[in-house]
């Protein structure tokens, strides 16, 4: 078997295994692929065999199971040294300690007070500055029409906005913004060969590394300077610790908001008769923010829990030191929790609240509330602006980038009318 990118060739993989494409060719083939391959399905990760869960019950049971965690060194082919750094998905596992790579006890001590941050009332105070972003972003995008009017809605408004949302939150500078975009977009693409990615996950380092040190000197009231702060009779973070967390939420934080603001606008220009209820205020914001992430989630696959000891799902046994993926678009099509038409784009669907797009559990999305704020800022504006909006090719000819957990697209062409 070729298996470029691992030390040797891993155990047979079985017949109904779904190869997962690296160049997102047919998301919506592979999607069904791995729903009718079961509730638990062998998947192949550029040559690296794992399982994953493609229904709502069952991963909502193994997201609050103990006996899966995130520590990779709980991973036999990586413990066997058949899975190394030179595998182009090891960033997304082997990703420095922080909230998203520790379970537990320690979890809560890594987590706490990123989320307290992020609660809805909290949120509330930089509510203006999020409106004011995109308000300059709408200004942007007007000024970039081309001479045929096409401007990219990805490039200039949902890239940059949640970027700078949480730069501010953090307190990265607006200088370094255009900086992280390239290298995270360098970093998610299967295009890029491993060692850059090495080399920039390293720079990376370096620079949030240089950030914390410069916040431990001089703390403002940004979310880093807090998670630097000992909280009163506590333990404080750890250095690593801080720049783990701060690395998970510039990387997360900017990236899946930028799939959510442009499918749910895809999803409203290639479904008229909804976004024309929502503008009639027949239907809300919230509810078009919640059927595109069932419907359309921003991740696609996430990346890995491992199993402590055997796991029984149904027929299928994960067994101990296997390693699981959360497969979220599939979760999001399932007919059992959404009805036969799952696969249909309907904001006025009575399930549309009940998706698991932000995982479920201790490890729960802790940016899901801004996430929501942001997207419930960025689509009406986007649309009171330009009420004319029209994408400026066949919706046919997106294409998505070539990243295998994240679903992103390569640009998306608008005329602002
Ligand atoms: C990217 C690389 C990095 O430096 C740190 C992280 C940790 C958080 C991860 C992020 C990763 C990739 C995208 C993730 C994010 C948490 C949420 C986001 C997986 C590995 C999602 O897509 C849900």
């Amino acid at each position: 078997m070729n298996c470029p990118h691992t030390a040797a060739a891993p155990a047979d993989r079985g017949a109904g295994t779904v190869v997962i494409d690296p160049m997102v060719q047919d998301l919506d083939g592979e999607t069904a692929r791995l729903r009718d391959a079961g509730v638990l399905a062998r998947i192949d990760l550029l040559g690296v065999p794992a399982w994953t869960v493609t229904r709502h019950a069952e991963a909502r049971q193994l997201l609050l199971d103990p006996r899966l965690v995130k520590d990779i060194d709980a991973w036999g082919l990586w413990r066997s040294g058949v899975v190394t750094r030179a595998w182009p998905l090891i960033g997304m596992i082997d990703a420095g300690r922080s909230m998203f790579t520790v379970d537990g006890a320690e979890h809560r001590r890594l987590r706490t007070k990123t989320s307290q941050a992020l609660t809805p009332r909290r949120l509330e105070a930089i509510r203006p500055e999020i409106e004011k972003f995109t308000q300059e972003l709408l200004d942007a995008l007007d000024a970039a029409q081309g001479d045929d009017g096409v401007v990219d809605l990805k490039a200039v408004f949902a890239q940059p906005l949640p970027m700078r949302v949480v730069g501010m939150l953090m307190g990265v500078d607006e200088s370094q913004h255009a900086m992280l975009t390239r290298q995270y977009k360098a970093f998610f693409s299967m295009l890029t060969p491993q060692d850059e990615r090495l080399s920039l996950l390293a720079e990376l380092d370096v620079f949030y590394t240089d950030l914390v040190r410069e916040k431990t000197a001089r703390p403002t009231d940004d979310l880093t300077s807090a998670l630097i702060l000992a909280e009163e009779g506590g333990e404080p973070l750890t250095e690593e610790e801080v720049v783990g967390n701060l690395k998970a939420m510039v990387a997360a934080g900017h990236e899946t908001t930028i799939g959510l603001v442009l499918n749910a606008v895809r999803a409203l220009l290639s479904h008229p008769d909804q976004l024309r209820k929502v503008l009639a205020g027949e239907a809300g914001w919230d509810a078009v923010i919640e059927e595109t992430l069932r419907w359309d989630t921003p991740t696609t696959h996430l990346l890995m829990r491992f199993a402590t000891e055997d796991i029984t799902v149904g027929d299928e046994v994960i067994r101990k030191g296997e390693g699981l993926v959360v497969s979220y678009r599939a979760i999001g099509r399932d007919i059992e929790q959404h009805g036969a038409d799952a696969d249909a784009f309907d904001i006025t669907r009575p399930t549309r609240n009940r998706h698991m797009t932000f995982g479920h559990g201790p490890h729960i999305c802790p940016g899901a509330a801004l996430s929501r704020v942001e997207a419930g800022i960025a689509l009406p504006a986007l649309f009171t602006r330009f009420p004319g909006l029209r994408l400026a090719v066949p919706d046919e000819e997106i294409t998505k980038l070539p990243v295998m957990t994240q679903n992103d697209m390569t640009a998306f062409p608008v005329l602002l009318g």
